[in-house]
This record gives C-alpha cells, sequence and structure tokens, in this order.
C-alpha cells in the first residue's frame, strides 16, 4: 500500500469504528456548490488540506445522487448517468478508491450509480456533489450514523470542495490548522436569502483541459503571485461572511468577484501559464461590467473552467435573463421556510 493511502487509512479510522457491519444498499444526495471565496492551493494534498478558508453556496436541487449497492462476485461495477463505465476510467478509478478507505475490505464489492440532475449542457462537472453524496450513501450502506461534520472531513479527503456539499445555503469550509485535518471541516452558515440567485452561463461544456487537482498544484508550485493568495482568500472569506449576514450584495459581489479574478490572476502567471477562461467567458465578463456601470447589480464568478456564473438578487432577474438569455437561473433558497 502506498503511503498517502495509509495516511487517508489512518484518518478514517480515527472516525469510523473498527468493525463494520455488513453492508445494505444506500442512497444519497448531495448539492454541487459555487464557492464565492475559493479553495486554491492545499497545505497537504494528501488529505486535501486548504491553505485558506472558503465559502460557497450550494445549488438546491442541482447535485448528485449516488446509489450504492453490495453485490456478489468479484468485480464493482460503476454507473455513470446510465452509463456503465470501465472500473479503470478516471471516474471510476477515483469512486473506487474512495469506497475502499470506507471498507478497508478486498473481498466487498458495490455497484455504484451516480446520477447527476446538473444538465451536462451547464458544463459544470461536479466532484463536489458526487463526492458528497458517496461519502453520505457509504455512511448509510454501513449503517453509520454521522454527523455532518464528519461526513465532511470524510468527503474532503476525495474531493476538497465536497466537504462544503452536506447543507443548503451557504457553507464555510473553515482552513483548520492540525496535521490530521480534525478541524477542516465545513459548516452551514445560518443565513437564508431568499432573493438571492446563482446563474449559471454555460460557455464551454467540454471536459477541462486540465483539471483542478492538477491546475492548482502547478499555480502554486510555480506562481510567483500565489504567495499572495491564501491571505487574500482569507480576508475575502471574512468579507463575504458579514457581507451575507447584512445581505449586503454590493459587498458580496465586489469581494466574490474580486476573489475569482484575483485566484484566475495567480493561474494566468504560472509557468507554463494557465488559463481556463475563453474568449467568451471575457465577453461575457465585459457584458456584466457594461451592464453594472449601466446600474445592473449582478456580479461574476468564474472557476476551474469557461463557465462564467453571475451573482445577483431577485429584483434583477428581468434584466440579467435579458442580458443572458441563456442563463440557468438557481434559487438557493426556494424551499427553505
Ligand atoms: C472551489 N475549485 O473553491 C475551487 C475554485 C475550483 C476553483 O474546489 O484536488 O476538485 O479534489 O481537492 O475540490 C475544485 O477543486 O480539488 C475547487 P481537489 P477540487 O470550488
Amino acid at each position: 500500500m502506498d503511503e498517502a493511502t495509509k495516511v487517508r487509512r489512518a484518518c478514517f479510522a480515527q472516525l469510523l469504528p473498527s468493525a463494520l457491519p455488513d453492508p445494505k444498499p444506500a442512497e444519497a444526495y448531495a448539492p454541487s456548490n459555487i464557492a464565492l471565496s475559493k479553495y486554491w492551493g492545499k497545505r497537504n494534498a494528501t488529505l486535501n488540506l486548504p491553505l485558506n478558508s472558503s465559502l460557497s453556496i450550494s445549488l438546491a436541487e442541482w447535485g448528485t445522487t449516488t446509489k450504492v449497492t453490495p453485490i456478489d462476485g468479484n468485480q464493482d461495477e460503476v454507473v455513470f448517468n446510465g452509463t456503465e463505465l470501465d472500473n479503470h476510467s478516471p471516474f471510476a478509478s477515483k469512486m473506487l478508491y474512495f469506497t475502499s478507505l470506507f471498507h478497508r475490505d478486498e473481498n466487498i464489492r458495490f455497484r455504484i450509480e451516480t446520477v447527476n440532475s446538473i444538465p451536462t449542457a451547464a458544463g459544470l462537472a461536479s466532484s463536489a456533489s458526487g463526492f458528497a453524496a458517496l461519502t453520505q450513501a457509504m455512511a448509510k450502506a454501513f449503517h453509520l450514523d454521522l454527523s455532518n461534520k464528519t461526513l465532511s472531513i470524510l468527503a474532503r479527503i476525495g474531493s476538497g470542495s465536497a466537504s462544503r456539499s452536506f447543507w443548503h445555503g451557504f457553507v464555510r469550509w473553515n482552513k483548520g490548522i492540525r496535521l490530521d485535518g480534525t478541524d477542516s471541516y465545513a459548516e452551514p452558515i445560518s443565513t437564508t436569502w431568499k432573493d438571492f440567485r446563482i446563474a449559471i452561463l454555460p460557455i464551454d461544456v467540454r471536459p477541462k483541459s486540465q483539471s483542478s487537482r492538477d491546475g492548482m498544484n502547478h499555480t502554486s508550485d510555480t506562481s510567483p503571485l500565489f504567495s499572495a493568495w491564501p491571505a487574500n482568500a482569507e480576508a475575502d472569506c471574512a468579507t463575504i461572511e458579514q457581507a451575507i449576514t447584512a445581505h449586503d450584495i454590493e459587498k458580496l459581489g465586489e469581494t466574490a468577484e474580486a476573489n475569482a479574478l484575483a485566484m484566475h490572476a495567480t493561474m494566468m502567471a504560472a509557468r507554463p501559464s494557465l488559463c481556463y477562461l475563453k474568449p467568451e467567458s471575457w465577453i461575457a465578463l465585459e457584458t456584466i461590467w457594461e451592464a453594472r456601470a449601466k446600474g445592473l447589480q449582478a456580479y461574476a464568478t468564474m472557476d476551474a473552467g469557461a463557465n462564467v456564473k453571475l451573482i445577483f438578487l431577485e429584483n434583477q432577474e428581468t434584466a440579467v435573463k435579458e442580458l443572458f438569455p441563456q442563463a440557468n437561473i438557481i434559487c438557493p433558497f426556494a424551499h427553505s421556510a
């Protein structure tokens, strides 16, 4: 067993009972999330421990449902959106590696069925909701009644952003300082903001050329601008949390947009340069900036891909739709009291 697997297994062992009962079939749903202040850079790559805290909004019914079923035979089975995958494909091998951290038993086999409710055409690949749903389904399969905090720690080991997908609404992932990561988990922010909206502008829905994991590592390893990022991002996270509590969309939007652009600046300064944004992304940004100069109150954020996401309130929805008829608008608090 390689060193990284030993370390990850030790973390799971700390949080799970030493003996697990026989698994049963189980299913779970987790929403995807968009970071308003980003996770970009790790203090520990084995456990996905971040250099800075981050803060996200969950995407309500846009997410992942995962069903795990124990099966006989000598092969696991992985199905994604109805298509049976080769177990050696990148998606299947990541899922199967993660389930093995749970059960630690060479002889247990699962069928893992993952369905994304996120329209493929929205170009929003989601390892966040995928790992969060899988973590929850595996916990249920082994009859474990784990807290969301524990689920968040376990899912983080699969993919950092998954730690934020156990709640609806706004969620903050605390970076933590411990070496074993037991203080690096997410927590919900108790503010409900009914008229808060997020829109996805699909720009390039093909798989990206470099994974976020590789892009993040390449940026922190080679970008001369990266040293300024963690403290800046930590401060943005705090400012955004204050803005949420105060329902201050201007402060929230301006800080989130600046945070995303700062993250992209660190990537562009990497050597060789990394740029996920496409000409159409820049056109969308120009359009937003021009409209904002004329009074539109909408702000942009971009992740490790070309798509642009908009942040605004319900009273700007008509104007946003006029400007971007292709926008997919999400109401993150539609179902909250
Ligand atoms: C975020 N992203 O905060 C940032 C912004 C992309 C840009 O979290 O290596 O897939 O699995 O921990 O979680 C994407 O990174 O990376 C991400 P790993 P992950 O949402």
